[in-house]
């Protein structure tokens, strides 16, 4: 096995959705020996800490929204640009960056770092939610539904010009898998764009394992691959440390599997993890699970 230079980076947001907890997702993780675990697998890992922005989601977590909609859109700008800025310097040490959240409005900051060393990134976005939301679609103002949105250059301009200006991704370099929980506008932006789809139903007909490998079929050109992994894409009856569960997700073991297959093409040069919620787990249950999934991400094989 090839050996990874791992930069583990700590994204304790918790500004793009409403429920506090989830900006301890990065230590919970870490409890679960996070570090020492991708080591044992024979990658060079550095623990980076945290990164923090003018605001800490300690000190709560309310806002009205603003005049576009967004609800604390202040702070998610703030902690999106210091974001960019770490995942680029892991980038440019050549480094892997591992980004573990927090919420998935951390996305913006961390795809946006990497768009600006992989101008034709793909992005599998494994999630029970489309999180393809913008100012304009939003049901609920929280920005950790629209990460996508805003890295395709829709809705807010001060969103989307956030690091650098302009949209970061291309539709047709985009694959979202595990999708269960679309809102109404999501649904008509990914027909009118043509946006590859794998929902949970197509997911239970194929097989994870071929959606995986069909996905990076569709990716093939792209001159980098980030994976996107939410933990709500998981099975409920398995996790329990997040914010927005959706029944009939994906099981831990076929998860694995998928992941297997990922990280054994080596086309991977960054990855978030996000959406670990502590305050709300069953004994840290799913930061556990999460590290698991971080295994396999970086190459653990059951032999
Ligand atoms: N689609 C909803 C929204 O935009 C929920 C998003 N929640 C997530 N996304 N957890 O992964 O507010
Ligand atoms: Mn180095
Ligand atoms: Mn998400
Ligand atoms: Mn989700």
């Amino acid at each position: 096995m090839s050996v990874i230079k791992i930069d583990i980076i700590g994204a304790p947001t918790a500004f793009g959705q409403p429920k506090l907890g989830v900006s301890l997702g990065p230590d919970a993780v870490r409890l679960c020996g996070l570090k020492a675990r991708l080591t044992a697998l024979g990658h060079e890992v550095s623990d980076k800490g945290n990164v923090y922005g003018k605001y800490r989601a300690e000190y709560g977590n309310h806002s009205e929204r603003n005049e576009e909609g967004l609800m604390n859109f202040v702070q998610v700008k703030d902690f999106s640009e210091v974001l960019a800025n770490t995942v680029e310097a892991s980038l440019n040490d050549k480094h892997f960056p591992f980004i573990v959240g927090g919420d998935h409005s951390l996305s913006i900051g961390s795809i946006s770092g990497i768009t600006k060393k992989y101008s034709n990134l793909g992005v599998l976005w494994i999630d029970a939610h489309g999180d393809i939301n913008n100012s304009d679609t939003s049901p609920t103002g929280n920005i950790h539904g629209m990460p996508l949105g805003v890295l395709l250059g829709e809705g807010s301009r001060r969103l989307v010009d956030i690091h650098h200006e302009g949209a970061k991704l291309k539709h047709e370099n985009i694959v979202l898998i595990g999708v269960r929980d679309l809102d109404t506008g999501e649904k008509a932006y990914i027909k009118e764009h043509g946006i590859k789809c794998y929902t949970m139903s197509d997911v239970k007909r194929l097989g994870l394992d071929a959606v995986i490998t069909k996905a990076l079929k569709h990716l093939e050109s792209c001159d980098g691959i980030h994976l996107s992994l939410d933990v709500d894409s998981l099975d409920p009856l398995e996790i329990q440390g997040t914010g927005t569960k959706v029944d009939g997700g994906i099981f831990l073991s076929d998860m694995l599997s998928g992941l297997n297959i990922l990280s054994s093409t080596k086309r991977l040069v960054s990855a978030d993890l996000v959406e670990v919620n502590p305050l709300i787990d069953n004994c840290n249950e799913t930061a556990e699970k999460a590290v698991i999934l971080s295994e396999y991400i970086f190459g653990q094989s059951q032999i």
